[in-house]
């Protein structure tokens, strides 16, 4: 399956370890992740190697081109929040994660009752993961 992880980049990088957890644990999956770089611990000093342009139309492309979405969602951001709408205004599924030491994130997310989007509150690594797990369980039936 082709996956768009998406987690805060001009957001905040403080959870860039959890973006590198996932990824990790969806490449030994044998999940195919369009958006890798969101995981890299250089993500700020290569950006500057893309026009702002040049990045949103790259994303766009993985947007349409997914099959699903992963996104991490403690860390307030703009373009996270872009994607997951652009996802299920298209009709992917959509799984995102928080974690409960972080502040109450949008209700945007949260109060979204739509059928492709589920949302998932961790307090471990292990719990995480085990959400990753069972939505891609879901999705391969
Ligand atoms: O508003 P934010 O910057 O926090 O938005 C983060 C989201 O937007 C991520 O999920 C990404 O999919 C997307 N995004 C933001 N900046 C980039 C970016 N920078 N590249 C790709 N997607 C981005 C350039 C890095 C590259 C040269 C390695």
């Amino acid at each position: 399956m082709k996956i768009y992880l998406s987690g805060a980049i001009r957001g905040g990088r403080q959870l860039q370890k959890t973006y590198e957890e996932i990824l990790n644990f969806l490449e030994n999956k044998n999940q195919e992740v369009l958006t890798f770089h969101v995981a890299s611990k250089d993500v700020m000093e290569t950006e500057e190697s893309m026009t702002d342009v040049e990045i949103f139309t790259q994303d766009e492309n993985w947007l349409n081109e997914c099959d699903c979405m992963i996104a991490e969602v403690s860390v307030p951001s703009l373009g996270v929040g872009y994607e997951i709408a652009y996802a299920l205004c298209t009709k992917k599924p959509v799984l995102a994660v928080y974690s409960e030491e972080f502040r109450p994130i949008s209700a945007m997310i949260t109060g979204n009752t739509s059928s492709l989007l589920q949302v998932k509150k961790y307090n471990s690594d292990a719990q995480l993961i085990e959400y990753l797990g069972s939505f891609l369980n879901q999705l391969e039936v």
